[in-house]
């Protein structure tokens, strides 16, 4: 199966397959009147003007700007219920963290969770994935976590298993056992971290259903050792690190990322000068998510010092029915460039070479290159800008995944 997109009005894209930071962190290649040659889903071909062979299918991009496919490197994605019982009282000021220490916030979505069948799960994160894939998400990573008993952690990743199989978007499992100390060892936490760490993550990993491990360190939920010891075991296991740090609290969270050399670090709001400098030290890429911010009403993750530090930077959505009921990545660019203050260029690295490389797929996605898939967007508009300057709306036009188009708007 053959594929040429022509007319592309100019190609944006980053290029290689590791992570970008400081003034590389902007570096984006653009070429005007450009085309892309596709065989099997793998760009054979990119050029200027238009070649004077066919293939089987042909699409005029009507000299739109054309970038890679939108990688989501964080999100919650498949849960029960959701959570706008809790909105008068987050108006009312009451911290995430009370309503998670008073039984609710991600143990209310942990009951609906284990309440919920797989089929029911499914279901729903399809739909989520159906809207992710028409704003441009063409890959994204999922957390699971709203378990905390070996059956429903498995229940979660195994829906996520049976959703790549079924729909477009590519997603990369992350176990997050350590989301929260569960209802019934509130008084047992040491046996919690004993049971994930001798038997949760030993299966998880057997069963070859994540790729990486995730832990919230954070005050009142997991220490800064208690996440250095189930990181440690994850890593020995074959898993990747990450870790939410500092999304609340400076607790030692980024340090702890740069110390066990974690491929990212996620949220990063409270991050102190050591923090960032441990991100660099330990070669960590930063994952911010700006939608969270805006939801909880917290600062934003400081952007520009990490640009200045030299930690690559990478911009995802969190979608979680609790802190960031929106799976809206656009709308995350535009948060980000505001708020951060990061040029468009250093945005779209950021949610794709980046992304990729956060979620250890950088050799396959994440640019537009010859021998890379072909997860493109064609937009609604004719430079890079514009998609910052909106917002609000879907910019997205067409959307290709691995050579075939999945979603027209
Ligand atoms: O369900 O509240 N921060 N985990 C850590 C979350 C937010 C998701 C949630
Ligand atoms: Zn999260």
């Amino acid at each position: 199966m053959s594929m040429l997109i022509f007319n592309i009005g100019v190609l944006m894209t980053p290029l290689g397959t590791t992570a970008k930071s400081g003034a590389a962190q902007g570096e984006i290649q653009s070429i005007r009147n450009a085309f892309i040659y596709i065989r099997d889903g793998i760009i054979i071909e990119i050029g200027q003007g238009k070649p004077n062979y066919g293939a089987e299918e042909e699409i005029d991009a009507q000299s739109l700007l054309v970038t890679p496919g939108l990688v989501d490197a964080h999100t919650h994605l498949v849960f029960g219920g959701w959570r706008e019982h809790e909105l008068a009282l987050k108006l009312q000021g009451v911290p995430y963290l009370d309503i998670l220490a008073q039984g609710g916030g991600i143990l209310s979505t942990v009951r609906a969770t284990r309440k919920a069948s797989g089929v029911e799960l499914q279901e729903k994160a399809l739909a989520s994935l159906k809207v992710m894939l028409a704003h441009g998400t063409t890959t994204c990573e999922a957390k699971s976590g709203y378990g905390l008993k070996m059956e429903t952690e498995l229940k979660q990743l195994n829906v996520v298993k049976s959703l790549n199989q079924m729909q477009a978007i590519t997603i990369v499992s992350t176990f997050m056992g350590a989301h929260a100390i569960p209802e019934e060892y509130q008084d047992r936490r040491d046996a919690y971290i004993e049971l994930l760490i001798h038997e949760m993550l030993p299966t998880v990993a057997q069963q070859g259903l994540a790729s990486f491990c995730d832990v919230f360190c954070e005050a009142g939920v997991f220490s800064v050792d208690e996440s250095r010891r189930i990181l440690q075991a994850a890593q020995a296991l074959g898993l990747g690190a990450k870790i939410h740090a500092d999304e609340i609290t400076s607790i030692g969270g980024s340090e702890l990322a740069g110390e066990i050399g974690a491929i990212s670090a996620e949220h990063l709001i409270a991050a102190s000068d050591k923090g960032i400098a441990s991100l660099k030290t330990g070669n960590v890429i930063a994952c911010l998510l700006p939608l969270t911010s805006f939801y909880l009403g917290k600062p934003y993750a400081r952007g520009g010092d990490m640009i200045k530090a030299e930690v690559p930077i990478c911009i995802a959505t969190d979608f979680n029915p609790g802190s960031c009921p929106s799976n809206n990545l656009q709308l995350a660019m535009n948060l980000a460039c505001w708020n951060y203050r990061l040029l468009p260029s250093q945005v779209l690295m950021a949610v794709t070479l980046n992304a990729a490389a956060a979620i250890g797929l950088s050799k396959e996605i994440g640019t537009l290159e010859v021998g890379k898939r072909a997860d493109i967007l064609i937009w609604n508009c004719d430079n890079l800008d514009y998609i910052f300057y909106r917002f609000g709306e879907n910019l997205v036009k067409t959307v290709i995944k691995a050579g075939c188009v999945v979603a027209q708007n």
